[in-house]
């Protein structure tokens, strides 16, 4: 197992379209364990393949406060959505620090693969809803971020991109530190 590397809004590469999974294999399995590894270390509630820069249609979620109850979405798809609507207060393990509140439907049905390629249904409301939502989104290219207003949106942009060149002086004087 291994933890990946999380890209980081505004990452050009977050706005790839992921392509479906078609090959149930080995690979498939360990790409799962490392990105629930990675979720869980962060620690977070849903990661979607995107965020570690595998553009395939793959989601894990575990909502659970227990952190005991992963489930893997593949190739997953909305069948069905409510009308009604609920305002949630998100965040992104690419944001991070970042909440603000987005409007999505309140229930939905989703059918999708398991890591096997079985089919199952899931019908999801409250903070399930919201989080396989937002995680579909990243399968289309979409940070949570882009619902919010472009004064907003630049301003978390602008901070993001503050605190990336901190991260990369810190990483350079670590590595001169190393040096001698
Ligand atoms: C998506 O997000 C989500 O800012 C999953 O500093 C979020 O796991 C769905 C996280 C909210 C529904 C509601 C965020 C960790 C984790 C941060 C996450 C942070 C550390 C976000
Ligand atoms: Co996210």
């Amino acid at each position: 197992m291994a933890i990946l590397n999380i890209l980081r809004y505004p990452d050009p590469r977050l706005h790839k379209v992921a392509k479906p999974v078609t090959v149930f294999d080995e690979r498939l399995e360990k790409l799962v364990a490392d990105m629930a590894e990675t979720m869980y270390d962060a620690p977070g509630i849903g990661l979607a393949a995107s965020q570690v820069d595998v553009h395939e249609q793959l989601l894990v979620i575990d909502i659970t406060e227990t952190k005991d109850d992963l489930v893997t979405y593949i190739n997953p798809e909305i069948i069905w959505a409510s009308d009604e609507k609920q305002v949630y207060d998100e965040g992104c393990l690419s944001v991070p620090g970042v909440y603000d509140g987005v409007e999505r439907h309140a229930k939905i049905k989703v059918r999708a693969l398991d890591v096997k390629g079985q089919p199952f249904e899931v019908e999801a409301d409250g903070l399930l809803a919201v989080c396989i939502q937002h995680e579909m989104d990243h399968l289309l290219g979409k940070v949570f971020v882009e619902y919010l207003s472009p004064l907003k949106r630049n301003r978390i942009k602008t901070k993001m991109i503050k605190e990336e060149r901190g991260l990369e002086r810190e990483a350079q004087l670590r590595a001169q530190g190393r040096r001698y």
